[in-house]
């Protein structure tokens, strides 16, 4: 079910980026069909993205955005035990982004020379959040929580048209949409969404970032639509990296894999670990445990994959290289002395430390945000947060004092890049 990769012996010089592979998620195969939707868009407007929602959700939607009391009917209707646990999950996330938030630095340079580094929030935001194979009402949460926190003014939300609920998204999208309070939410799924978001499409105003989780297309078009719009990282099919030794418990090392393969047949699990006695303890538990798990056949299909694997390690300091060279998306450290193995890890996501942190903790309820960057991004993206809702500016003040104490250096590196004038723009206040 789970093939294993044997690194064992290997030396430091091994390409482990490489040794542990992943799911064939072509991004280029994908540009031709998603350019020609994000173009349609672009040219034919709320028309195209119309068709697009029948031809791709089977559905018509004349009107793409979702009126307001369709929000606060789902929210009425929903179950209380549902309402509850969002409440918490926001609860949660609300604590750790109002820590998030910083203030601006400001750095005086000398008499008269100021400068700050102010930071300042996203004018409008576009959420995405995918239907895909499972309503995923926690996405809501986890990309609006930081925009709000962050202080932006305006947020939109997209999520696809579902049939059954005439042509509206999923009602527990609706509701936490209205419990969160947003109230501009779009019936449009796939590259069309982010295409809308980004120019600007009938009733939907063009925002300035994209952020959200998505399938193929939506990271397409995230990657096709970068300049025009603001993206946060590429985040696709999802992963679990674990390391893990010999005091792991292999039912839960088992659990964890199945949780994240629940989520696509292109979901990655991948366990390294020292200990051929856990490895084969997981395979045990895995044969057990997805005989019964209710989306068997997605499950079976994601643990058998290329993407996935159990890699055997001499020790857990190579294990730590490999599973740092791979970048996973998310990474349990279930080993003796986890947290210092975690504090050396510095490509993942996230970290969930130790036997009690299952990534469906993350998932859900942690206080931290499940929006992260997959196929190895994570080594110079980060997952959603406060400062991705945020950008920076440097402000300059300075007087004719400050200026004077820098002006024959500013002087000096303009002639010596040979723009005069540069120079001269500082002369010039000095001239009488
Ligand atoms: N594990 C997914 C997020 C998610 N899980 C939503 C359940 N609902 C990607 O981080
Ligand atoms: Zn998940």
């Amino acid at each position: 079910m789970i093939r294993r990769i044997d690194l064992r012996g290997s030396g430091p010089a091994t390409d482990y980026r490489a040794a542990v592979p992943r799911a064939d998620f072509d991004i280029e195969a994908a540009v031709p069909a998603v350019h020609e939707i994000c173009e349609a868009v672009r040219h034919r407007g709320v028309e195209a993205i119309v068709e697009f929602n029948e031809r791709f959700d089977g559905v018509r939607t004349d009107d793409i955005r979702v009126p307001v009391d369709a929000l606060q009917q789902a929210l009425a209707d929903l179950d209380p035990a549902i309402r509850a646990a969002l409440e918490e999950s926001i609860a949660r996330l609300r604590a750790t982004c109002a820590r998030e938030l910083e203030t601006d630095a400001i750095t005086d340079l000398g008499p008269g020379a100021r400068v700050t580094h102010r930071k300042v929030p996203m004018n409008r935001v576009g959420l995405y959040v995918p239907g895909g194979l499972a309503p995923l009402v926690s996405s809501v949460v986890m990309n609006t929580v930081p925009a709000q926190t962050a202080g932006v003014r305006s947020i939109a939300l997209a999520s696809p048209p579902q049939k059954e609920f005439g042509g509206l998204p999923h009602p527990s999208i609706l509701a936490a949409c209205a419990l969160l309070g947003v109230e501009e939410v779009y019936a449009v799924g796939g590259a069309q969404a982010i295409a809308m978001f980004a120019y600007g499409v009938g009733p939907c105003r063009r925002v300035d970032l994209v952020t959200g989780p998505g399938n193929i297309w939506v990271v397409t078009a995230k990657r096709l639509l970068k300049g025009q719009v603001g993206i946060d990282s590429e985040a696709g099919p999802t992963e679990i990296g674990i390391l893990a030794d010999d005091t792991a418990d292999a039912a839960h090392v088992a659990a964890d894999l199945i949780s994240q393969a629940e989520h696509d047949p292109l979901a990655a699990a991948v366990l390294v670990t020292p200990s051929e006695s856990l490895a084969d303890d997981v395979v045990a538990e895995l044969d057990k445990q997805v005989a019964v798990t209710r989306h068997v056949e997605r499950v079976r299909t994601a643990l058998s994959g290329k993407q996935s694997a159990i890699v055997l390690v001499d020790d857990l300091e190579q294990g730590l290289a490999v599973i740092d060279a791979y970048a996973a998306e998310h990474l349990e450290i279930q080993t003796a002395d986890a947290a210092a193995w975690a504090a050396r890890v510095t490509n993942a996501g996230a970290i969930f430390v130790g036997s009690h942190a299952p990534v469906s903790l993350g998932d859900y309820c942690a206080g931290s945000n499940h929006v992260l960057p997959t196929a190895g991004c994570a080594c110079h993206s980060s997952g959603l947060s406060v400062r991705a809702f945020t950008k920076s500016i440097h402000v300059i003040e300075y007087d004719r004092e400050g200026l004077a104490a820098v002006a024959d250096h500013v002087v000096t590196l303009a002639e010596a890049e040979d723009l005069p004038g540069h120079g001269a723009a500082v002369r010039v206040r000095f001239a009488d």
